[in-house]
């Protein structure tokens, strides 16, 4: 893995809809880049399985498909950005999903003198997020993939997500990532997508 300096660093955002292989394609391409991959999703489900304070807070809300309240996330996101190994950038997979959290991201970064570089969306239709989210349900047996949450989740992100990528779509920091095919084939068109946008 490459290491980065703080003057190199670069600081990424994945998103797309449940299921699209945020997760899946966040590992690969932080290594790539040299920069931790921070979700909120494994941290979330982290403290679930721990039984924090947190986990207790949030499982219920989790396993119906609606997102966890804006304040937690941000705190969250705000205390994980302040470790050492985020000075030198990160890859956040599943935040912000959220106006307000763009909002609240953009002053923290801001405060600290620094931004988001670009915005990878992986583009996936419905019927094959809901075949994979299944396919995991199966699989794994992650506690939110049931039949409904699984629809409530792509509900909820054409809602509150779609407008976020609104916002950084008019800062041009969109690089869209068709997310069908292979993992391989996905993750070298994320390379490419930054590339042109010279990361
Ligand atoms: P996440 O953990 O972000 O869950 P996800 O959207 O289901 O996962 P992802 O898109 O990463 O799918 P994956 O790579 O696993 O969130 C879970 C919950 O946490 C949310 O519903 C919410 O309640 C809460 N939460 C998290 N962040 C929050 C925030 N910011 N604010 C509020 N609440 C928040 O891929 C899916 C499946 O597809 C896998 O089985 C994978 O193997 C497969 N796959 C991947 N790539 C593939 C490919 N190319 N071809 C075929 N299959 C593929």
């Amino acid at each position: 893995m490459t290491t980065r300096s703080t003057e190199d660093a670069v600081r990424l955002l994945i998103v797309g809809p449940p299921g699209a292989g945020k997760g899946t394609q966040a590992t690969r391409v932080s290594e790539a880049y040299g920069v931790p991959a921070v979700s909120t999703g494994d941290i979330f489900r982290a403290n679930i399985k721990n039984e924090t304070e947190l986990g207790l807070k949030v499982k219920a809300i989790i396993e119906s498909g609606d997102l966890v309240p804006d304040t937690l996330t941000n705190e969250l996101v705000a205390d994980r950005l302040g470790h050492g190994d985020a000075k030198s950038g990160f890859l956040l997979d599943g935040y912000p999903r959220t106006v307000e959290q763009v909002e609240y991201l953009t002053a923290l970064l801001k405060a600290q003198g620094t931004a988001i570089d670009a915005v990878i969306q992986l583009e996936v239709d419905t019927d094959e997020v809901v075949a994979r989210l299944r396919q995991r349900a199966i699989e794994q047996g992650r506690s939110d993939d049931t039949e409904d949450a699984i629809r409530h989740r792509q509900d909820v992100y054409a809602r509150e997500t779609a407008p976020v990528l609104e916002i950084y779509e008019a800062r041009g920091l969109v690089v869209k990532v068709d997310g069908l095919g292979s993992v391989d084939e996905v993750t070298s068109r994320i390379e490419a997508g930054l590339a042109e946008k010279g990361i």
